[in-house]
C-alpha cells in the first residue's frame, strides 16, 4: 500500500519543469508513494494546508519572473494576510530550473523557498539549483538532490520490507487512449480551430486569428550572415488590438519532409483519423485538436519532433524498445549515469527527437500510438514584439524575424523550426495564414505626455522600439532617444529610411554603432558612455524611461554597467548609490528589459 501522499506541483514555461516533475511522479510510484502531478495553477491553493508532503518544481523566466501557469500561485502566495503557521503541517522541498548566465539565477525557486519557510513549512533540503548552462544540463544538480530528497521522504515512510523498487524498465500507462476510425471523415478541409471554442473576445491560444501573410520581405543585405525577414500580417476583422510593447504568439508547424518522416519511420498513415481519449480523469486533450483528427495534423501542428529530446524520452523508448541493442543504448542515456554519453550524442549537437527516432529504427517502428503525446511534447507558441504601431499601420502587425540557423558537428544545420517556417511561407506563391494571438508585452511607454524615452536596441531588438516611435509620433511626442546597433549600415541597418525621415522631422535622436566597420568593436554601449552627460541629465533632469532590448547573452549585463558608470561619473554617485538608482529605476518601471536567447 501507498505509505505517504505526495504532491508535485509545477510551474514551467518551456516544459522542463513539467518533464522533471513527470519524472518524480514515476519515481515516487516506484517507490511505492502515492503522488500526483499538477501545474501550480491548476491546483487549488487553498489545499495546501492540508498537504503534508509538497515537492515544489519552478523555473525562472526573463528577468526573474514566474512562468505563466505559476501566475496566480505567485500572487496568493505573497499575500500578506496569509498567517505564518499556514503551512505549518508541510513538509516541502523546491527544485528550481535557471540558466547562471542570468543575474537572477533561480529566483522564483529561491524566492519561493524562502516564503515557505516564512509560512511555517519544514524544508526537507535546500534549494536544487538546476543549471541550463552546466554541460550535462539541470540533470547535474537534479539527480543528486534527488537522491537525498527520497532518502529524507522514505526516512519517515519507508518501503515496507516485502515491497521491492519496481524496475525503472517497468512501462507506465500512457496518458491518452488513441483509436483510429476505420474510414477517414468526408468533411473539407480541417480548420485549425476545434468546433465548440468560444468565438467571442479577441483571438487567444485557445483560438488563434489564421492571419493573412501580406509580405515576407529579406531586409538583411546579400553578404550578412543572417537572413532577416519583415514579416507583415492583415488583422483586418480578427478583432486583435495592441499597444507599443506587446508581443504576438505565432503557432508554427513542423515542415512537410519532417513530417513524412516520422511517419515512416513509426509507421503511421499520415491520412488516417482517430479520436483520442485521456486515460484519466484531470488530463486534458492539447487544447484545439479536434475529434476526430489526422495523423498528420497531429504531427505537423502538435508534436514537436524538431526539438532536442529530453532524458524522459529516452526513458520511454527504452521501455517500449523490442530490440536488446537499441533498447540498451536507450536505457543507459535514460539512466543518471548515461547522462554525459546523452549530452554528447544529443543535447551538444542538437539532434533532434526525429532524428533520434531514425537512429534507432526498430524502437521507432514499435511506438505504440497510445504514447505518441508521452513521448513528444507539444509544439509551443513563439513570441515576437510587435515592430508596428497601429496608429501607422491600421489593420496590420508587423514583425522582424531572424531565421535561426546554425552548425553543430551535425551534418545537417541545426534550424529554428517557427522562424524557418516563417521565412518558408510565400504570400507571392498564394495566399498564407499564420496563427496568432496578442498578449500584453514586458514593456510599456509612458502614459504621461512629454515623458522622454531612451532606448537601447541593437539587432533586431530595435522591433518594440520601432512600435513605440511610431506610436509615440503619432501623439505628438518627440523626446525620442535610440541607440541602434548593427554590423554595417549597408547589411543590416533596419529601417534606415524611416529613421532618417523621423530625424530630419525633429522627431527622433538617432544614435548608431556600426560594429564592423572599423578594426574595433563600437557597440551601442560605447554610444552611450560617450554621450553620458544627455543620458544623465534625461534620467535624472526630465525623469526620462530607459528601455533595453535584444539578444540576452552579454549586451544586457554591459548597458546596465555602463549606465552604472554614468550614474557614477555624470552624477556623482558613489557604487552603492549608483545601483540604489539603478534598483529604484527598476522598481517604478522606469528601466525595462525585453530579451531573448
Ligand atoms: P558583432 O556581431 O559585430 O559583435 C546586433 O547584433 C549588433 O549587436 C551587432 O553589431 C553586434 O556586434 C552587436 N553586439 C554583439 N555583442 C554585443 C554586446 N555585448 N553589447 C552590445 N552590442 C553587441
Amino acid at each position: 500500500m501507498p505509505s505517504a501522499r505526495l504532491l508535485v506541483l509545477f510551474g514551467s514555461q518551456t516544459g522542463t519543469a513539467q518533464d522533471v516533475s513527470e519524472r518524480l511522479g514515476r519515481e515516487a510510484r516506484r517507490r511505492q508513494l502515492s503522488c500526483r502531478v499538477e501545474a501550480l495553477d491548476s491546483y487549488p491553493v487553498v489545499n495546501l494546508i492540508n498537504e503534508p508532503l509538497v515537492i515544489f518544481v519552478c523555473a525562472t523566466t526573463g528577468q526573474g519572473d514566474p512562468p505563466d501557469n505559476m501566475k496566480s500561485f505567485w500572487r496568493f502566495i505573497f499575500r500578506r494576510s496569509l498567517p505564518s503557521t499556514a503551512l505549518r503541517q508541510m513538509d516541502f522541498a523546491v527544485l528550481g530550473l535557471g540558466d547562471s548566465s542570468y543575474a537572477k539565477f533561480n529566483f522564483v525557486a529561491k524566492k519561493l523557498h524562502r516564503r515557505l519557510l516564512q509560512l511555517g513549512g519544514s524544508a526537507l533540503l535546500p534549494v536544487c539549483l538546476g543549471d541550463d548552462q552546466h554541460e550535462l544540463g539541470p540533470d547535474a544538480a537534479i539527480d543528486p538532490w534527488l537522491q537525498d530528497l527520497w532518502e529524507k521522504v522514505l526516512g519517515p515512510h519507508p518501503v515496507p520490507l516485502n515491497l521491492d523498487l519496481s524496475p525503472p524498465g517497468v512501462l507506465w500507462p500512457s496518458k491518452f487512449t488513441l483509436q483510429f476510425l476505420k474510414d477517414t471523415p468526408s468533411s473539407g478541409p480541417e480548420e485549425l480551430c476545434a468546433a465548440g471554442t468560444d468565438p467571442q473576445g479577441p483571438p487567444s491560444e485557445l483560438q488563434p486569428f489564421l492571419a493573412p501573410m501580406v509580405s515576407n520581405q529579406r531586409v538583411t543585405g546579400p553578404s550578412h550572415f543572417q537572413d532577416v525577414r519583415l514579416i507583415e500580417f492583415d488583422i483586418s476583422g480578427s478583432g486583435i488590438s495592441f499597444a507599443a510593447g506587446d508581443l504576438v504568439l505565432i503557432q508554427p508547424e513542423n515542415t512537410a519532409s519532417h513530417v513524412q518522416q516520422f511517419c515512416q519511420a513509426l509507421g503511421l498513415d499520415p491520412e488516417q483519423h482517430f479520436t483520442l481519449q485521456p486515460r484519466e480523469p484531470g488530463v486534458t486533450c492539447p487544447t484545439r485538436l479536434p475529434q476526430p483528427c489526422s495523423v498528420r495534423r497531429l504531427v505537423s501542428q502538435y508534436l514537436d519532433i524538431a526539438s532536442v529530446p529530453r532524458r524522459s524520452f529516452f526513458e520511454l523508448l527504452a521501455c517500449l524498445s523490442p530490440h536488446e541493442l537499441e533498447r540498451e543504448k536507450l536505457r543507459e542515456f535514460g539512466s543518471a549515469r548515461g547522462q554525459e554519453e546523452l549530452c554528447e550524442y544529443c543535447t551538444r549537437p542538437r539532434r533532434t527527437a526525429l532524428e533520434v527516432l531514425c537512429d534507432f529504427p526498430h524502437t521507432a517502428a514499435a511506438v505504440p500510438p497510445d504514447y505518441l503525446l508521452d513521448l513528444l511534447p507539444l509544439i509551443r507558441p513563439r513570441a515576437f514584439s510587435i515592430a508596428s504601431s497601429l496608429r501607422a499601420h491600421p489593420s496590420r502587425l508587423q514583425i522582424l524575424v531572424a531565421v535561426v540557423q546554425y552548425q553543430t558537428r551535425l551534418r545537417e544545420p541545426r534550424r529554428g523550426l517557427c522562424s524557418s517556417w516563417l521565412a518558408s511561407l510565400d504570400p507571392a506563391q498564394g495566399p498564407v495564414r499564420v496563427p496568432l494571438w496578442v498578449r500584453s508585452g514586458g514593456l510599456t511607454f509612458p502614459k504621461t505626455p512629454d515623458v522622454p524615452v531612451i532606448m537601447v536596441g541593437p539587432g533586431t531588438g530595435v522591433a518594440p522600439f520601432r512600435a513605440a516611435i511610431q506610436e509615440r509620433v503619432a501623439q505628438g511626442e518627440t523626446g525620442n532617444v535610440l541607440f541602434f546597433g548593427c554590423r554595417r549600415r549597408d547589411q543590416d541597418f533596419y529601417w534606415e529610411a524611416e529613421w532618417e525621415q523621423l530625424q530630419a522631422r525633429g522627431c527622433l535622436t538617432l544614435v548608431t554603432a556600426f560594429s564592423r566597420e572599423q578594426e574595433q568593436k563600437v557597440y551601442v554601449q560605447h554610444r552611450l558612455r560617450a554621450l553620458g552627460p544627455l543620458v544623465w541629465e534625461l534620467l535624472d533632469g526630465r525623469g526620462a524611461h530607459f528601455y533595453l532590448a535584444g539578444n540576452a547573452k552579454y549586451m544586457p549585463a554591459d548597458v546596465c554597467d555602463t549606465l552604472l558608470s554614468i550614474f557614477r561619473e555624470e552624477g556623482g554617485l558613489s557604487d552603492p548609490d549608483a545601483a540604489a538608482y539603478l534598483a529604484q529605476l527598476q522598481r517604478t518601471l522606469r528601466f525595462q528589459t525585453e530579451t531573448w536567447a
